[in-house]
């Protein structure tokens, strides 16, 4: 069996979505992610210049060998736009696997766990009152799982967690109007003045049943991430996200050291070089790598693998940075990781988007059911497809009120 052909589509409905499909001599196909939110030419271009030249002829079912081939074979090898070009091949290759074998991809790694997997949708709010209305409009739907973002008084713009725009509430993040980036502004004093107080009247507001998570984007110093952990205890949060700079694992010690929140890393990291520490230290309890950028479903196994030796559930990163594609990679693991933890969720369900990626994965009251069909359980639509291309849009940039720039 050979690869004959694979093609890359990028764009999609208010998204650039990169997307791969995978073609074979025996006439079955499969799909891939490798959106990178705001670089998204470029891990098309790592797979339309030097992938898929190397691709067509080998054989689909040896997806271990060519996920090596393509890891190994590059001297300059990781980092998010390789892997996220590696991840596309891979989760194209998994879904072919299980299409030859009339199986979701969830039995080949396993079988179910779990029939409906746990979902956060992300709450948000412009002050507080805009919150709890936001968290009510989620526990009114079903949600047992709740992420609360929202504006910080006195901060000069809005925060990254309250989208100015259309998407307000949704968290698209990406600003349309091109590639240079507009400026937040950002005040740790203030944040750390606010927020425990806010955490707290949420959870007096909802009671004891609701999951609260929270996202503090890697705003924060070890030392002030470590008091703001121990602040929050009595909150009971279900996680504290990236309360540092990713890159730093060590910094998570002194967190430790302080306080028993539980912490969710890892939305930025390629590769289990980036979290082997921290999972084996045991300094965190959720792992929020995605499939796409670690590399497919080969590496992200790997690395839940690793996790489920040390303590640590899988919580994967599903901001729309995601394409349904991947979300679909996302939901076989959660199927069967005898390590699931939560799943971010958004619901990017518009009609649009359902016509570009039809399945009948679908969401239920805060849970996510995954697909029974053959492979990933997902389809791309190339007429649907006609009608999008790439856009140039940015994430903004953080400064401190001085002009330092700070992390986003
Ligand atoms: C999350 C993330 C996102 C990121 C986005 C960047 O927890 O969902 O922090 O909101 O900001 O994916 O492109
Ligand atoms: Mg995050």
């Amino acid at each position: 069996m050979k690869i004959t052909d694979a093609k890359v589509f990028v764009g999609g409905p208010g998204k650039n979505y990169v997307t791969l499909k995978i073609m074979t001599d025996q006439g079955v196909y499969g799909l891939g992610d490798a959106t990178l939110n705001n670089r998204e030419t470029l891990p098309a271009a790592y797979l339309h210049d030097y992938l898929i030249p190397n691709l067509i002829g080998m054989d689909p079912r040896r997806s271990e060998d060519i996920w090596q081939f393509f890891y190994r074979g590059a001297y300059f090898r990781r980092g998010p736009i390789a892997m996220a070009a590696f991840g596309a091949i891979d989760m194209a290759l998994w879904d072919i696997k299980g299409k030859l074998a009339g199986m979701p991809v969830y039995d080949l790694l396993g079988g179910k766990s779990r029939d409906g997997a746990l979902v956060y949708a992300h709450a948000t709010g412009v002050d507080l009152e805009g919150l709890f209305d936001s968290v009510a409009a989620y526990v009114e739907q079903g949600y047992k799982a709740v992420r609360l973002q929202c504006g910080i008084p006195g901060m000069p713009t809005a925060s990254y967690a309250v989208p100015e725009g259309k998407f307000a509430g949704g968290d698209f993040i990406t600003d349309f109007s091109g590639i240079i980036p507009k400026t937040e502004i950002w005040d740790t004093d203030r944040y750390l003045r606010f927020m425990p107080e806010a955490l707290s009247k949420i959870r007096e507001r909802f009671g004891p049943e609701l999951k609260l998570l929270h996202d503090v984007h890697h705003r924060l110093t070890p030392r002030e991430a470590a008091a703001f952990a121990k602040e929050v205890e009595p909150v009971r949060l279900f996680w504290l996200e990236d309360p540092t700079p990713a890159e730093d694992q060590a910094a998570l010690r002194l967190l430790r050291q302080h306080s028993t929140t539980p912490i969710a890393i890892g939305e930025v990291f390629n590769s289990v070089w980036e979290c082997n520490k921290l999972i084996e230290e045991e300094l965190i309890d959720f792992i929020r790598v995605a499939v796409t950028y670690a590399g497919g479903i080969t590496h992200a196994r790997r690395i839940v693998d690793l996790a489920g030796l040390h303590n640590v559930r899988t919580g994967f990163h599903g901001a729309p940075s995601h394409s349904p594609i991947s979300m679909a990679a996302q939901a076989h693991l959660n199927a069967w990781a005898p390590n699931f933890g939560i799943q971010e969720y958004l619901v990017l369900g518009t009609p649009e988007c359902d016509a570009l990626f039809p399945s009948d994965h679908f969401l239920k009251e805060g849970q996510f059911f995954v697909s029974d069909a053959p492979g990933l359980g997902i389809d791309f639509d190339e007429g649907e497809a006609k009608r999008y291309s790439y856009k140039p849009g940015s994430h903004p940039v953080v400064r401190l009120e001085d002009g330092t720039l700070w992390n986003y």
